[in-house]
């Protein structure tokens, strides 16, 4: 077990698009399960293979209040969502400190692989819905900082670049 180091934005590595898994192997399982291990200890809700500078289609989620329904999405589609939109204040583990409003789908359908290379589907709202379509973009290079105003995202860079440079001063 392993806990993996999460890049923070602005980093160009998150903009990185992610490549399908060829085969769900043991070296896929030992991702999913540092993944988890890292997304647990964070906390986080959800972590995508892209924050961990590893760029392959592989995602991890529980929004459950005890941390006990993980679910492991291994080349992830959205195959089905709602017209109807619902906007939720988001939050990512990459842009500490920030959180804003997004407008996504309300309820989506996902086709994805379990750790045993295993087809499944599940329908999610609710923070679900909205997680899934967060950690889908991250595996598309996307952070959700990219869906506000270039002035927010102006600032929220100019102040992670500020915090930083702090944090590395002896
Ligand atoms: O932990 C997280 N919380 C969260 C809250 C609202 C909307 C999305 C999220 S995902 C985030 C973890 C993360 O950064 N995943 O990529
Ligand atoms: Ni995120």
């Amino acid at each position: 077990m392993a806990l993996l180091p999460i890049l923070q934005y602005p980093d160009a590595r998150l903009h990185t698009v992610a490549k399908p898994v060829a085969q769900v192997d043991d070296r896929i399982r030992q991702l999913v399960k540092d993944m988890a291990e890292t997304m647990y200890d964070a906390p986080g809700v959800g972590l995508a293979a892209t924050q961990v500078d590893v760029h392959e289609r592989v995602v991890v989620i529980d929004v459950s209040e005890e941390g006990n329904d993980l679910h492991v999405l291994i080349n992830p589609e959205i195959i089905w969502h709602s017209d109807e939109g619902r906007v939720y204040e988001e939050g990512c583990l990459s842009v500490p400190g920030v959180y804003d409003k997004v407008e996504r789908s309300a309820q989506v359908r996902v086709r994805a692989l379990n750790e045993k290379g295993e087809s499944y589907e599940f329908d999610a709202d609710g923070l679900l819905a909205v997680c899934v379509q967060h950690e889908l973009d991250h595996l598309l290079g996307k952070v959700f900082v990219e869906y506000l105003s270039n002035l927010k995202q102006d600032r929220i860079r100019t102040r992670l670049r500020k915090q930083k440079r702090e944090a590395e001063k002896v």
